[in-house]
């Protein structure tokens, strides 16, 4: 790939965080390209694809899978350039994995971090079929000096005043965890363009922004990758300029397909008098989920929904409870605790970029 970027004045964009009630036309623009998994789809155990969230920075780049080449280079015993065709003949795996943006929930922070204003949709299951990369690694030696693998995808764009790849790196040991795929297919079809196509990453129980996508190059390093995507978001941070700790794994969050039929405006929740099941799904990224509760008064009182088992590691577990539903105004709440112990708070946790926002979800209902 070429690496040579050219080099533009900074736009000077003002993206501190806003009191601003309204969305802005940015804001809109990135909705519009990078869309959510509609909440109903909670129902499928594996997200129809084109269901699925997506989140792309820049523009979704056209490559050609006949001409794409994966390079393997850096700390490593013998370099590696590989074709689709060389990588798909490789062993190779299918894993079902639930994907989520690390900035899930960022709308509902205040202030309001300026960037893809998600509400909770950006989650998704599919089934990733790829070789993974630990046996590509070993076949190429782990130097011993090697830190970090660095990942980078051919999209290009500006961020943060600079011209700059999409790049993020794994400590060597995440790299070679056993679930970590280079993937060419989801759902049994050949990975699509705005997916990542010909070739992405899926490191499983991360956010999504570990699996990049239009893989083009890995490089294992001696020292942290500290590009814009490792140091200057995906982090915690709250105060201006504080660098905060990375963003890793997806914490403990459920979700309910919303109830009834909407109102098509306000998608305010119209559910008829009587037995209703509510359904959703759980997750919390390497952990499994333990309990799932259910509020159907706005949180004044709890209880426990049925949760079933994952059907893979690193894949959302589906949970119901019976509510019987009593004419008047309803705000259901639902909480998932995972087995660490860790339990969704009731209101967000702030940090500047709007990172790991688990907070419960609310819907609320008139029931007729
Ligand atoms: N090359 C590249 N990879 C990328 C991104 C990107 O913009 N460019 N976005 C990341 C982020 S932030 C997320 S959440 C996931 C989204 O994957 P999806 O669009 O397939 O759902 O891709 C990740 N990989
Ligand atoms: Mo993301």
């Amino acid at each position: 790939m070429k690496n040579r970027l050219p080099v533009f004045a900074p736009l000077e964009t003002d993206r501190t965080p806003t009191e601003d009630p309204d969305f802005s036309i940015e804001e809109l623009q990135l909705a519009s390209r990078n869309r959510g998994m509609p909440l109903e789809a909670l129902r499928y155990d594996v997200t129809p694809t084109g269901l699925h969230y997506l989140l792309t920075h820049f523009d979704i780049p056209a490559v050609r899978a006949k001409r794409f080449r994966l390079e393997l280079r850096g700390l490593v015993g013998r370099e590696l350039t590989l074709g689709l065709a060389d990588l798909m003949a490789r062993p190779s795996v299918t894993r079902r994995v639930t994907m989520e943006c690390a900035g899930n929930g960022r709308a509902g922070m205040r202030p309001r971090p300026r960037s893809q204003p998600w509400l909770l949709e950006a989650i998704g299951t599919a089934e990733w079929t790829g070789t993974p990369l630990r046996a590509l690694l070993e076949e190429a030696g782990v130097g011993a000096g090697a830190l970090e693998a660095v990942f980078t995808g051919l999209d290009a764009g500006m961020e943060a005043d600079e011209v700059q790849r999409y790049q993020r790196s794994l400590a060597v040991a995440d790299a070679l965890d056993e679930g970590v795929l280079l993937a060419w297919a989801m759902n049994g079809e050949p990975l699509p363009p705005q997916h990542g196509g010909p070739l992405r990453l899926v490191v499983p129980g991360w956010y999504g922004m570990a699996s990049v996508k239009w893989l083009a190059r890995i490089e294992l390093a001696p020292r942290p990758f500290e590009g814009h995507y490792m140091v200057g978001t995906y982090r915690y941070a709250v105060g201006e300029g504080e660098l905060g700790e990375p963003v890793t794994r997806q914490r403990v969050r459920a979700l309910v397909a919303p109830p009834g039929m909407p109102d098509f405006y306000t998608r305010m929740r119209l559910v008829p008098a009587g037995p209703v099941l509510l359904e959703g799904r759980a997750w919390a990224g390497a952990r499994e989920v333990v309990r799932v509760e259910v509020s159907t008064d706005g949180g004044a009182t709890w209880a426990e929904a049925r949760l079933e088992p994952a059907a893979a590691a690193c894949c959302w577990q589906a949970w119901r409870f019976d509510w019987q539903a009593r004419p008047g105004r309803a705000t259901l709440m639902v909480r998932a605790t995972d087995d660490g112990g860790e339990r969704q708070p009731l209101e967000p946790v702030w940090n500047r970029h709007g990172m790991g926002n688990n907070a419960v979800q609310r819907v609320d209902v008139i029931v007729a």
